[in-house]
């Protein structure tokens, strides 16, 4: 009898023992269970920065196979003149390796092709206004107060507007007295805030989108006239007397198509027919720093890929101490700081046929770089 007793409860006391097993073994379960999802979601996590991070040092690299195209071929041909020098498509130039399953392309586009922001030339100022569909009257109102907008003075000129003027208008704000530094300034100053933005909602309209293509906000540089397009064209060839058709075509080369391998350049004005016999005649000398056939400054935007994923570099590139000369315009302005490039050291740069030695450094200023926006 005590023995079956004693069995009984030994029975009950085994099977509650097994009960508590189970329930510890089902708890465990839902713990590990639950660092299991948790250590998974981690490693997802962790390997999307990891990509990303990859992806970033590969579009470095194809900038940096930028720029050595850029300085190898300068070296070669002394300047830089067009892209169909090979700058065009400097990932085959450079024919740097990509890893496996990564995309990559990147353009190279000549800012020196448009027009500098900093010049106060009235006559440069009006006949692209004038080109763009502006009448005159309206032009000079435009001209005058760009010019003021940014020179040093507070002296109103004949059709611009000064501090006194904007105070007169009730404007919270007077202008910079500096060079430009955005487009969407432009809503700002006296003219553009009319003929530049749509009348219902403000937005940009189509001489604002002529205006930003046809002017540069950095390049302090003669305008390459083996770049210069549409009406920056038409305003070059109207100041230097020549027929901007004419040479478009020329540029074009014997199969008259643009970018083909047998288009020219030219690396001085003097090779333009009738160049020098423009508007000078009335209206004094033309600006000297306006004509060049050199690129001197580049936007270059990388896109590197792999399957859904993209890392985009946007920069402006352009000769050594541009960069300083941005910097002092832009001092005090918090923008992202120029720097200059660094040469790669190591085995990244096998596929980079530069061949400048000793310095360490590409003779390029970075003068603005963005990743993942557009600037
Ligand atoms: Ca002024
Ligand atoms: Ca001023």
């Amino acid at each position: 009898m005590g023995t079956s007793q004693k069995g009984k409860y030994s029975c009950r006391s085994r099977g509650s023992i097994l009960i508590g097993v189970l329930v510890i073994l089902f708890l465990m379960s839902i713990v590990i269970l639950k660092f299991i999802t948790e250590a998974t979601r981690e490693i997802e996590y962790q390997s999307q920065f990891q990509g990303q991070e990859d992806l970033r040092s590969q579009a470095y690299c194809v900038f940096d196979a930028a720029l050595a195209t850029l300085h190898e071929i300068r070296e070669i041909d002394g300047q830089l003149y067009r892209p169909v020098q090979g700058w065009g498509d400097p990932l085959g130039y450079s024919n740097i390796p990509l890893p496996e399953g990564i995309k990559s392309e990147v353009k190279i586009t000549d800012e020196s092709g448009k027009l500098p922001i900093n010049h106060n030339n009235v006559q440069i100022w009006n006949l692209l206004f004038e080109e763009m569909g502006i009448d005159l009257s309206d032009a000079e109102i435009l001209t005058d107060s760009l010019i003021d907008w940014m020179d040093k003075d507070d002296l109103k000129r004949l059709n611009g507007a000064e501090k006194d003027d904007y105070e007169l208008d009730s404007k919270e704000y007077k202008p910079s007295n500096e060079m430009l530094k955005d487009f969407d300034e432009l809503k700002l100053i006296q003219g553009f805030d009319e003929q530049f933005f749509n009348e219902d909602d403000g937005t940009p309209n189509q001489f604002f989108q002529s205006f930003k293509q046809s002017v540069s906000l950095h390049n302090q540089h003669p305008v390459n006239v083996n770049a210069a397009q549409g009406l920056v064209l038409n305003v070059l060839a109207r100041m230097g007397g020549f027929d901007g058709e004419y040479l478009q075509q020329h540029l074009r080369g014997p199969d008259n198509l643009t970018g083909t391998g047998d288009d020219p350049w030219l690396t001085n004005m003097n090779q333009i027919p009738g160049f020098g016999a423009g508007l000078t005649a009335g209206g004094g000398a033309p600006p000297s720093n306006l004509f060049g056939a050199t690129s001197q400054m580049f936007r270059i935007e990388v896109k590197v890929s792999r399957g859904a994923s993209i890392f985009l570099i946007d920069t402006l590139v352009g000769p050594k101490g541009s960069a300083a000369q941005a910097r002092t315009q832009n001092a005090g302005r918090g923008q992202n700081s120029p720097s200059r490039v660094r040469k790669p050291s190591s085995s990244r740069s096998t596929g980079n046929k530069s061949s400048s030695g000793g310095s360490g450094y590409y003779p390029f200023d970075v003068i603005h770089i963005s990743e993942n926006r557009i600037f």
